[in-house]
């Protein structure tokens, strides 16, 4: 009746299904191919975007307002992997369907490539830095694999051209069936093998090919600071801490965070590599003078140092987009000072390099209590590329997603009304101070415990209110104060640490901070969205 009954009528050949997937296999394979070649391009010459960080990028970038959920999770160091590995699933998803097309007509297949290659050079041609010729040659190289991919293993497959004639030749030479042992394998068995395993080296060397560019593409996007980059010494520098400023007990999470295990948070898939040689600051907007600094002018700002920790607003209760460390950099007050701040000027917006925004009201950064700072150092290093090099804002007591914008470029200064910060319109608060938040990280949760004393122990933070104490709960005992390290300023965390005799059963820890305004955590539980997680992390323990 139709083709497909056709094919079925006849015994000895695969079924349509079979055929249907074999068709999609080579599909997705031709994909993978398509996507290695354009990783390895990537790889291979500097500049030239990542076809699958392109589609990445747009789809953060389209993010459609309310999108919170999402949003709140997605800027960790492991959905950014989960994101790519996201774009190549659906990639290789089209593909499989460019396959299945093109089983009948090739141009079917061969076109559903051409208008995914488009599709990949238009996002990776909107990309803020990008150059559009360089995306444009990638797409091409990708598509052109991709086709050329395809077109092999549909003819592997005996789908399409010259495929009847390849597959009897394919058929007849690659079956020397041992004499006397086997008849001859039938020639449609003879040339699915052939064709699964022309699919099998196509897809090693496409992911061995697809991984080597990814190697190179990293390598190009390191997070730490480039090898030449230092940093002058501070004009006021902080003492060191006092024994008092930090417990002792063994595996307490440090006072003080290394660089290499702060926290990132940012949209950007690749870590952006600022060159400072070209690099600029600029001070705009509702200013008597705008300014301009190079790197070298900024770094010639008297500099100093000071402890700030800095939280995600999308940190869960318990989470760990939380750190504290010393960052060295110019004042903002000093900055904000030359140029002269106009009176309505009642916001200001950081913009970086990569074209994210916030905004932050600009009585917060001029309070006397705080001390804002354009900051280019980070425990006495010059600031980590995935951590904003050249520079970033770090300002005391509130939320990254609304201050802390790294890759900075400029510094903006306007009203409340005028402007929204990148996330606001995503369904983030517009206000974003940091709220009172302590956490447990020690026993882990489900810790299987023995009867006897037990180290619980934790960070707790407030800033820049600053904590004043940390209490412990064990199940519905009385809430009892836990030991907490001297605070090194308001603006930073605490580490707090409790012995408790540990008796047998399963039992429900739970903390909970007071802040220096004497105002208790609360214990309802909300967000992270907009405005920060609420509630009291608890963990529960087996002692026996
Ligand atoms: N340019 C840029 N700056 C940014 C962000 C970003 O996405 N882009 N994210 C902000 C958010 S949400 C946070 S919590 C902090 C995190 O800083 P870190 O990665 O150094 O810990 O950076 C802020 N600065
Ligand atoms: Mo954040």
């Amino acid at each position: 009746m139709n083709d497909r009954s056709a094919k079925n009528a006849s015994p000895p050949g695969p079924s349509p299904l079979g055929l249907g997937l074999d068709a999609a296999l080579a599909g997705a394979i031709a994909g993978a191919v398509g996507i290695a070649a354009s990783e390895l391009v990537a790889g291979l010459i500097p500049g030239t975007p990542s076809l699958v960080v392109a589609v990445g990028s747009f789809i953060i970038a389209v993010q459609p307002p309310g999108a919170k959920d999402l949003v709140a999770s997605l800027f960790g160091t492991n959905d950014k992997t989960a994101l790519n590995f996201a774009v190549v699933v659906v990639a290789l998803l089209v593909a499989a369907l460019a396959g299945v097309l093109g089983r009948r007509r090739f141009e079917n297949g061969s076109g559903l490539l051409v208008a995914f290659g488009v599709v990949a050079f238009l996002a990776a041609a909107l990309q803020p830095l990008s150059s559009p010729l360089l995306a444009a040659m990638n797409a091409v190289v990708a598509t052109a694999a991709g086709i050329g991919a395809l077109r092999i293993l549909l003819d592997a497959a005996g789908f399409i051209g010259p495929v009847r004639f390849v597959r009897l030749r394919l058929g007849r030479s690659s079956s020397p069936a041992l004499p006397g042992l086997q008849p001859p394998a039938p020639e449609s068995y003879t040339s699915r093998r052939r064709f699964l395993i022309r699919s099998f080296e196509f897809l090693m060397a496409a992911i061995g090919v697809g991984l080597l560019g990814r190697l190179l593409i990293d390598r190009q996007h390191p997070g730490s600071a480039p090898v030449s980059a230092t940093l002058p010494a501070a004009s006021e520098v902080v003492p060191p801490l006092t024994t008092d400023e930090s417990l002792s007990a063994s595996g307490i999470t440090p006072i003080v965070v290394p660089n290499g295990s702060f926290y990132r948070i940012d949209t950007e898939l690749l870590v952006p590599q600022v060159d400072a040689s070209t690099w600029q600051l600029r001070v705009t907007g509702m200013v008597d003078h705008p300014l301009t600094f190079t790197y070298p002018e900024l770094l010639a700002m008297p500099l100093f140092e000071q402890y700030v920790t800095l939280a995600c607003v999308s940190n869960v209760v318990g989470g760990n987009l939380v750190g504290n460390t010393l960052w060295t950099g110019a004042h903002l007050k000093e900055v904000l000072a030359r140029a002269g701040v106009n009176s309505g000027a009642t916001q200001i917006v950081g913009r970086s390099v990569d074209g994210f925004t916030v905004g932050f009201p600009t009585d917060w950064a001029l309070d006397p209590a705080r001390e804002p700072m354009i900051a280019v150092g980070m425990n006495r290093e010059p600031l980590p590329a995935e951590h904003g090099y050249p520079a970033r804002l770090i300002v005391p007591g509130l939320f990254g997603y609304v201050s802390a914008t790294k890759w900075l470029s400029e510094i903006e200064l306007t009203t409340r009304e005028a402007f929204d910060g990148y996330w606001v319109p995503l369904g983030w608060a517009k206000d974003g101070p940091i709220l009172t938040e302590s956490r447990i990280d020690h026993p882990s949760a489900d810790a299987r415990l023995s009867t006897g004393p037990v180290d619980i122990d934790g960070v707790a933070w407030a800033p820049d209110r600053g904590v004043m104490g940390v209490e412990v709960r064990i199940d519905d005992a009385p809430w009892q104060a836990a030991m907490v390290s001297r605070p090194i300023s308001k603006a930073t965390w605490v580490q707090w640490w409790l012995r408790w005799q540990a008796t047998p059963g399963t039992h429900t820890i739970e903390i909970r901070a007071t802040d220096g305004t004497g105002a208790v955590q609360t214990a309802t539980e909300g967000g992270p969205d907009p405005s920060g997680a609420t509630g009291h992390d608890r963990v529960t323990v087996i002692v026996s």
